[in-house]
């Protein structure tokens, strides 16, 4: 029997001693297991997990609560051998969403100041004087304005850019006009000048964006990924990029990663390519965040930040 709380690290991708030195940091009484080494399985009360193999959280008995290290739930949500009565929990760290607002602002001032026009002058030896716009001028449009969506549009209103919204569900949020649901998408894609997206992936977002939102904005409008590939129907994108009705996009994420290397995406100077790093958690930030969600459930409340199984986010 087991007095202190017990959490098993299961992470491939991350690096379990930083993790076990902020949790511990968060939570001294806590003792870390990191899998394979999990000792007597029935001491483990949380388990905090990137894709775990299939089956392998079903002999924790008295698991509470598992964490996906992560906020995109896609991969968690449909592992059907996980615990049914187990609440899962994705990332909700301030950390994770400063670096994606901060990937999303250099994206969307590289094309608010036209840099690759710069970088093509600069290769010609030409003094390309083009007279700086206001960030007021360019309207930015987030398609997703979950937990990493708001805290982007903060960021993007905070510098002065127009931002508008789109989600599932209406949203109010100071300084961006917001749209729901697939009645106002067309609405929402209007008058948008570089489109964010930062949808999960389910079986609702799949290839949600096709030619028809593609061709709905703006002749000439910027897109950045860094939701997840499975939204965008690629051959619809590529189609809308060589006919210019996109000029240029940011693609962090990929329908199949890491993105092949005959794709057409690498030879195409309008794309830019990031190997699905526009943000990670951060762990001491990210263990704050995770510790407070374990210790509400050992004060008998409900844990934050579910996910609904069934809706895939
Ligand atoms: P959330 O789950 O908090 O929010 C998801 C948003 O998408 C919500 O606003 C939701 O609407 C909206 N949405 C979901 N389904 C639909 C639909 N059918 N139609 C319209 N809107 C929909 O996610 P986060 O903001 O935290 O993160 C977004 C995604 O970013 C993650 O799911 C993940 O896939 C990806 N990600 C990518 C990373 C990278 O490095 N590239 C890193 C981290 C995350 P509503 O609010 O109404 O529910
Ligand atoms: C995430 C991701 O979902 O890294 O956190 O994509």
């Amino acid at each position: 029997m087991n007095d202190n709380p017990c959490l098993l690290f299961m992470s491939s991708l991350d690096d379990p001693d930083e993790w076990t030195r902020a949790l511990h940091e968060a939570w001294p009484e806590i003792e870390v297991r990191v899998w394979p080494d999990v000792g007597n399985a029935d001491d483990i009360d949380f388990a905090l997990v990137w894709k775990p193999e299939p089956g392998a959280l079903r002999r924790f008995r008295n698991l509470r609560l598992i964490v996906n290290l992560g906020a995109g739930a896609d991969a968690i949500a449909a592992d059907s051998t996980l615990p049914e009565n187990v609440p899962i929990a994705r990332l909700a760290d301030t950390g994770q969403a400063e670096m994606m607002s901060g990937f999303v602002l250099l994206c969307v001032l590289q094309y608010h100041r036209e840099v690759q026009r710069l970088e093509v002058a600069k290769r010609a030896r030409r003094w390309d004087y083009v007279h700086p716009k206001a960030h007021a001028d360019t309207r930015v449009g987030l398609m997703g304005l979950g937990y990493l969506g708001v805290h982007a549009a903060n960021v993007l209103t905070d510098m002065g850019f127009r931002v508008s919204g789109w989600s599932r569900t209406p949203k109010v949020l100071p300084q961006v006009e917001t749209f729901a649901g697939l009645k106002e998408l067309s609405r929402f894609l209007a008058n948008i000048n570089i489109l964010v997206a930062m949808l999960p992936a389910t079986s609702e977002t799949y290839h949600i964006l096709d030619r028809e939102v593609f061709y709905a904005l703006p002749r000439g409008a910027k897109f950045i990924n860094v939701g997840r590939g499975s939204t965008v129907d690629e051959s619809a994108l590529l189609q809308a990029l060589l006919g210019g009705q996109i000029s240029a996009a940011t693609l962090d994420v990929f329908e199949t990663e890491p993105l092949p290397p005959e794709h057409p995406f690498w030879l195409m100077d309008q794309v830019t390519i990031t190997p699905h790093i526009a943000s990670v958690a951060v762990p001491e930030t990210a263990a704050r965040q995770i510790v407070a969600n374990c210790r509400r459930l050992l004060s008998d409340e409900s844990p934050e930040f579910v996910i609904d199984r069934a809706r895939g986010y």
